[in-house]
């Protein structure tokens, strides 16, 4: 079996970061945020995160910061959740959580809960479990979960629960394996993980794997890189990870990789990407391959990052 190709995926990352007229960065100039958080951290479970200009990065990322506390996917755009978890993550990430003002940032946050206990994603109002993880995930990071009714966010996303154990974007949505893995990580990150049923959401989560050794996010679907993240880290959640076959997976994102220029694509003999790249790499990380840093299923980012914010006082 091919091995997972880390020189050619570290100068292939580093080169996307760079080259800022690439077609992939063109394309991706309004969510250059996330660009950075997947990016950064499938460099840093690589090992090679002290290869990036650390100032250079983090003054970009403090001019996407907007006065309402929340982060934009470039400078000048607008602010909205998605990239406002990233910055955190990016800032986590180099340890220079301080040179936030979390107040502002919480702050921002906190205004996004609606009545019923859901998240906006932005002050347009557009409403999504995916909103509930970041918001979450987000404030968790930054310590200050009691700043939102988390009573109430969990029952929302309880209300997206389906009859098949799984969950979708709102109530009555059908169970896709990206909203799966934000509900069940809010509710991992809210010790709330005693509301999923485990055996039948377990049942539906391994069923995503094909032939090929790949996950899909539904039935009937195609599959993709990207679920090995998404089916993968909610498997881990409840404890239900030894029901798929690991190693036919494992070939399966090795199969992703473009083994002359590095990357990673969604299916085998695609174009890579690094988004591909980064959840081929963490899906790995989550399977144990040898020499990568070790990613938590929950918070998405390595797991002594997430001790240093937890442990180091
Ligand atoms: C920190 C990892 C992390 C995430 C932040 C943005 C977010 C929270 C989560 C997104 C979850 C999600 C909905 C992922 C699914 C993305 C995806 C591949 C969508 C495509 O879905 P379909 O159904 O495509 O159109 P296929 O063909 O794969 O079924
Ligand atoms: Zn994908």
């Amino acid at each position: 079996m091919a091995e997972l190709a880390v020189d050619k995926h570290v100068k292939y990352i580093l080169a996307v970061e760079k080259n800022k007229d690439s077609f992939e960065s063109v394309v991706m100039d309004h969510l250059r945020m996330n660009g950075a958080y997947w990016g950064l951290t499938a460099l840093d479970l690589l090992g090679k995160l002290d290869s990036v200009n650390v100032d250079e990065v983090i003054s970009w990322i403090l001019k996407c910061q907007h006065e309402s506390g929340g982060f934009s996917g470039n400078i000048g755009h607008d602010p909205h959740i998605l990239y406002t978890l990233s910055a955190v993550q990016v800032l986590a990430l180099f340890n220079k959580l301080d040179v936030l003002d979390i107040d502002k940032v919480a702050t921002y946050i906190t205004g996004l809960q609606n009545e019923d206990g859901s998240f906006s994603g932005d002050m347009w109002g557009e409403v999504d479990t995916r909103f509930s993880y970041i918001a979450i995930c987000c404030l968790s990071i930054l310590c200050c979960l009691g700043k939102i009714n988390v009573e109430k966010a969990v029952s929302y996303i309880l209300s997206c629960k389906n009859l098949d154990g799984g969950f979708g974007c709102t109530p009555g949505g059908e169970s896709h394996a990206g909203q799966i893995f934000c509900c069940v990580g809010a509710l991992a990150l809210t010790g709330s993980l005693h509301y999923v049923d485990k055996d039948l959401l377990g049942w539906w989560l391994c069923e995503r794997q094909v032939k090929s050794g790949g996950l899909n996010g539904r039935p009937e679907k195609l599959p993709d890189v990207c679920y090995s993240w998404w089916v993968l880290s909610s498997l881990i959640m409840i404890d239900r990870v030894h029901w798929i076959d690991k190693e036919k997976l494992v070939k399966f994102i090795l199969d992703c990789q473009d083994v002359e220029n590095g990357g990673i694509s969604d299916r085998p003999d695609d174009a890579v990407d690094v988004y591909h790249t980064y959840f081929g790499v963490a899906g790995l990380s989550l399977l144990n391959y040898p020499g990568l840093k070790a990613i938590d299923p929950a918070y998405a980012l390595p797991v002594d990052v997430v001790n240093r914010i937890f442990f180091s006082g």
